[in-house]
């Protein structure tokens, strides 16, 4: 009885190791942003996925904020790659937009995007 637990606990385990192998797939999305606005500015992702945006602010200092997945103000130095990571636990569209006031299209609210998670 007490090594049929073991082996039970033991196979508890193994589901638990490859269900989260599962869930952290990563996704890497180079991503641009000049005072015109991301590029891209739309990524669909699958629900689950670990999602890393690698991003150049091309023209002058930038930021991005996410602030329904979780990612703070975060600033983007003009010519840095920054990166930026979440996971996409729940399907839904995520509005992200530069936190740093870059022009008139940043005043309205153009400098902005969505992550769409499927
Ligand atoms: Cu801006």
């Amino acid at each position: 009885m007490k090594s049929l637990i073991v082996i039970l606990i033991c196979g508890l385990m193994i589901a638990a190791a490859v269900g989260e192998a599962v869930s952290q797939e990563v996704v890497v999305v180079n991503m641009k942003v000049t005072k015109i606005g991301f590029d891209p500015a739309e990524v669909t992702v699958d629900k689950g996925q670990t999602v890393v945006l690698k991003i150049t602010a091309v023209d002058r200092d930038h930021g991005i904020v996410i602030p329904r997945l979780g990612v703070p103000r975060t600033l983007l130095p003009k010519g840095e790659e920054v990166e930026v990571k979440f996971t996409a636990s729940k399907p839904g569209t995520y509005r992200f937009k530069c936190s740093v006031r870059c022009g008139w299209r940043h005043v309205l609210g153009w400098v902005s995007g969505n992550i769409i998670v499927k």
